[in-house]
């Protein structure tokens, strides 16, 4: 959506300048995000990458009169940002006033930028497109994009409450968060209303995944559970959970191997895996972990596997949960299969918890 060629060819040499910056921000990895390399409060890029040294970078605008915080990982007040005012948003260099009439119907125009509201099902009514960006944004989490206003609008959650469960993708009909009508991200990947543990099930065919931006710095602690059941129809490496990404190595890691599923933990302390067989293929299988601070419990099927001693807070890093594909180790570790019944609870489930998810997919939702 250029306006003029003077402005398509400066966004031609941005967008070179972009591909180098993500290229030495991000080396091997792919995605990440980035504060804007202008120094502009506002701002922000995105680096998408195809594991092979090429980059796509975005520079993407915080909606007013957010700015960008880079702690966070996330458009935020400037009285959150120190150093930082709205005043970014004054000076508009791209995007002159669009002539009457030329806004489409899922579109809106507001200080200088035409927002395109993004209606698939997976944004949810939270995110939209600014300008010509082929990326998109999306509201604060909490916050639905109004049209009427051109902005994200409703109460902001800064944080999630304390030893409840945070996330439950049930996948029974979409990819929304049961819990807190939050839909997931995804890429090629299908919901099978009829091929669940219970219920339907997410489906990746290899190629596919889907991500959950609002983990992205997320503070983990001392205290969560973590389970899925997955199934996978391969026995090469594929990754099941993983909160990396570019230049982030992940602190929760869930992935298959030959047969085996690893389940790894990076706290302050260092890193500790559990490994376990029974990702034999075609089956569904349920695995699950604990961290309460001090150990670090896998169970497989509903029964303890290993613990292991774990001391400090899960670190947190600024990267989406990815669910279906790995870290680029091999390069994507796509997952073959399907996963079901996706929970994290900030509590500590015990060993009869665990039965229970299993056995009747009963997940306590408070802490004891
Ligand atoms: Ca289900």
């Amino acid at each position: 959506m250029c306006y003029n060629v003077t402005i398509c060819k400066v966004y031609s040499q941005v967008n070179i300048f972009r591909k180098e910056f993500c290229r030495l921000q991000c080396g091997n990895q792919r995605h990440g995000i980035f504060p804007d390399p202008t120094g502009s409060c506002c701002h922000y890029v995105t680096c998408h990458g195809n594991g092979f040294g090429f980059f796509v970078g975005e520079r993407q605008a915080c909606m007013e009169p957010l700015v960008w915080n880079p702690v966070a990982g996330a458009c935020d007040y400037a009285s959150d940002v120190p150093g930082c005012d709205s005043s970014c948003h004054e000076f508009i260099d791209v995007a002159p006033l669009p002539t009457a009439g030329t806004l489409l119907t899922d579109q809106c125009f507001k200080n200088g930028r035409t927002y395109t509201f993004d209606d698939s099902v997976d944004s949810g009514g939270t995110c939209y497109y600014v300008d010509n960006e082929i990326m998109k944004n999306c509201c604060p989490f909490g916050q639905m994009f109004d049209l009427e206003e051109c902005a994200c609008l409703g109460e902001m959650i800064a944080e999630r409450p304390n030893c409840e469960c945070v996330a439950w993708f049930t996948f029974d009909t979409n990819f929304e968060d049961s819990l807190f009508d939050i839909f997931s991200g995804r890429k090629r990947a299908t919901i099978d209303e009829n091929e669940g543990q219970f219920g339907g099930s997410a489906v990746f065919s290899g190629e596919g995944h889907m991500f959950i931006p609002y983990f992205n710095n997320f503070y983990f602690g001392e205290r969560i559970s973590v389970a899925l059941w997955f199934r996978t129809s391969t026995t090469t490496v594929q990754g099941l959970l993983t909160n990396g990404c570019c230049n982030q190595p992940p602190t929760v890691e869930i992935r298959c191997d030959s047969g085996s599923v690893t389940i790894t933990l990076d706290v302050m302390a260092g890193a500790k895996s559990i490994t376990f067989s029974g990702a034999s293929p075609d089956s569904w299988q349920h695995v699950a972990f604990t961290y309460d601070g001090q150990s670090f419990t896998a169970y497989h099927n509903g029964n303890v596997v290993e613990t292991l001693p774990l001391r400090g807070p899960i670190l947190t890093n600024k990267c989406d949960v990815t669910i279906g594909r790995g870290r680029d180790d091999p390069p994507g570790s796509f997952l073959e299969g399907a996963v079901d019944e996706f929970v994290v609870c900030q509590s500590v489930w015990s060993e009869s918890d665990i039965l229970g998810i299993f056995q009747s997919n009963d997940v306590p939702t408070v802490d004891n």
